[in-house]
């Protein structure tokens, strides 16, 4: 399709002005067809950057490396361009959005060059659906086009919900490449180096502006930038939830089915919960979604969830089929691999895939390597942010109703971090607000390999929403807050803190995880309709010992101490989220929140 068809006069405007400052070859709208993600990926083919695999052992998939500097989202270089630096609050990068846009427009000047220009219209969340939300991404990388296919609905069908005067948030990208006349990326991954990457979002008025990374968030930007950080201001200002959840669909022995979301920060099996295969004889669980939910509120005063995406774009190395069968059933094909290892019979290898390496491998660099577990300083053939994006679609978990465009009532929200102490394995709030404190102070347990921190600390990633939310953290609470005001707390969702991840003083694991949590699943699937045998503690809604199956391996001391309330270990708790956590919100942080941390501590001391 050509830019002269766009029938919507403000998204023709747009193109051509973009056009016109980023200077492109040629310009081409996208259908969404098969034909045309066949065309983008010959074009890569063609220029040294997709390698095609095995189609006996993979159809249609492709792998890619990207530059080994253009691996992950940069979050140093991402901004909340608000008017206000107050608006994107003590968590967020702030330019005044002026500043930036002048500096952006400078680097987008001629950033296309030599190559083709492509306009993405495209739908978050079922097309047409009242909770999904247009976006248009101009793009200057066949890469962002064929990973937008998996990941979101792209093409014609988008501009006809769009219309002639419809509502759509423009999404600048450009990987910051031009080519000179005659010069052919040729094997070279195409992107700027870092202290030319932005990525940049303009909150109010709704703007998306990516420059110079060709990779993951910071390009597909339909995921973090639209459906997380700009969603979650038009769902401030809207009255909905935009949240990095997990969806799930629960079906109990009786047949009876619950949907529940869960947010847990990076690490902590979010992608392997939202695929569980239950342990738990009877129970059946199924994926809505692995990532991001958007919720509104329908007419009988419940919450209904949608996912946004269409696809799944999860971290390869540990994905097996222990710890993920249905993620790698997933991507047996139509999938894009980006950063993993290459086999000799042209197949995919990575860290934690299940088997050893088989023979000689090519390695995300693009260079020969050889598995040597003697080695322990070897480093990895796959990178450890390697990606698969893979049609959800094509999950044999995925639920029948994830594409229904009214959503799925929701049951349950579910917040969970890495603590090795104090935090039990499952717990349900006494209250909305409760919950909203329980959801304020996630945090995750960091290991010295990951960041320069101290082993050990917990890096506090409040509803998991730390680098995803578009504004200021405490009038997110606030927001959070609000929503318990003005609608019947019987109708909405109960909230639990659950913690998979408590060691003994020995450092081992006391609870099995994976499948297992089923288990837990069940509990709180029962507490949704006021059963399973519980008890009231000064930190919340405890299961009684017994209230919980037992997996093999677990002792009753062991249940015991999973679900104990360490009082003194609450105690360092509440302290840490006074004097570290909770001052850095200002005067922006509600006092609902303070009255409940004061709560908690008058109970721990009674
Ligand atoms: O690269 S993404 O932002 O899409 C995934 C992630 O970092 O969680
Ligand atoms: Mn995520």
């Amino acid at each position: 399709m050509k830019v002269q068809d766009l029938k919507h006069t403000g998204l023709k405007k747009w193109v051509e002005e973009a056009a016109a400052l980023m200077g492109p070859d040629a310009v081409e709208v996208c259908d969404g067809t098969q034909t045309e993600y066949d065309r983008m990926i010959k074009i890569m083919i063609d220029a040294g950057l997709a390698t095609p695999l095995n189609p006996e052992k993979r159809p249609n998939c492709y792998l890619f490396r990207s530059d080994p500097s253009d691996v992950a989202r940069v979050e140093a270089r991402t901004y909340i361009a608000s008017t206000s630096k107050d608006n994107a609050g003590p968590t967020n990068n702030w330019i005044d959005p002026a500043e930036l846009k002048k500096t952006m427009t400078g680097l987008y000047r001629g950033s296309m060059k030599g190559r083709t220009m492509y306009v993405i219209p495209f739908s978050m969340g079922p097309v047409g659906s009242n909770i999904a939300k247009i976006g248009v991404e101009i793009t200057d990388s066949p890469y962002v086009v064929a990973n937008m296919h998996i990941m979101a609905r792209v093409g014609a069908k988008v501009l006809d919900v769009l219309g002639a005067d419809g509502f759509y948030v423009p999404c600048f990208h450009s990987v910051g490449k031009p080519l000179a006349a005659g010069e052919k990326d040729n094997g070279t991954w195409p992107c700027a180096p870092l202290e030319h990457k932005y990525i940049s979002h303009f909150p109010e008025t709704r703007e998306i502006w990516s420059y110079g990374s060709g990779y993951g968030g910071n390009a597909l930007l339909g995921k973090k930038c639209l459906a997380l950080r700009i969603a979650s201001v038009l769902a401030r200002d809207e009255g909905w939830l935009a949240e990095h959840m997990l969806i799930l669909k629960i079906t109990n022995p009786a047949g009876e089915v619950k949907y529940i979301t869960g947010a847990f920060p990076s690490a902590c099996g979010k992608t392997n919960l939202a695929m569980l295969v239950p342990a738990l004889p009877g129970w059946k669980v199924e994926t809505v979604g692995d990532d991001i939910a958007w919720m509104k509120f329908g007419d009988d005063g419940r919450l209904y969830a949608i996912n946004p995406e269409a696809g799944f774009f999860g971290v390869a190395p540990g994905t097996n089929n222990e710890s993920n069968r249905n993620a790698m059933e997933t991507i047996k094909s139509n999938t894009i691999f980006t950063n993993v290892a290459l086999t000799p019979d042209r197949d995919v290898w990575w860290e934690g895939i299940g088997y050893d390496a088989p023979g000689k491998l090519i390695d995300w660099n693009g260079n020969e390597w050889v598995q040597d577990k003697a080695n322990k300083e070897q480093k990895p053939a796959a990178h450890p942010n390697s990606r698969f994006t893979g049609p959800a679609k094509q999950c044999p978990a995925i639920a029948h109703e994830w594409e229904d465009p009214r959503g799925v009532p929701i049951s349950a929200f579910l917040f969970g971090g890495r603590r090795p102490k104090t935090i039990p394995l499952v717990n349900q709030a006494k209250s909305w607000i409760h919950g909203v404190f329980m959801g304020s102070i996630v945090g995750s347990e960091v290991t010295a390999a990951a960041l320069d921190v101290k082993a050990g600390t917990i890096r506090r990633d409040p509803f998991a929403m730390l680098p995803f939310c578009g504004y200021h953290m405490g009038d997110y609470f606030r927001h959070w807050i609000d929503i318990g005001k003005k609608h019947d707390e019987s109708k909405l969702p109960k909230i639990f803190f659950v913690n998979w991840f408590r060691k003994n003083d020995d450092g081992k694991f006391i609870w099995p995880g994976y499948g297992e949590n089923s288990r837990v699943l069940a509990w709180i699937f029962d507490r949704c309709d006021g059963k399973g045998k519980s008890v009231d503690t000064p930190i919340g809604i405890l299961p009684t010992p017994d209230a919980l199956s037992r997996p093999d391996g677990v002792s009753d001391a062991d249940m015991k101490e999973l679900l104990a309330v360490d009082i003194e270990g609450w105690k360092k708790e509440i302290a840490d989220v006074r004097q570290n956590h909770y001052p850095q919100f200002g005067n922006k942080l509600p006092g609902e929140l303070s009255a409940e941390l004061d709560a908690i501590e008058k109970r721990l001391n009674g």
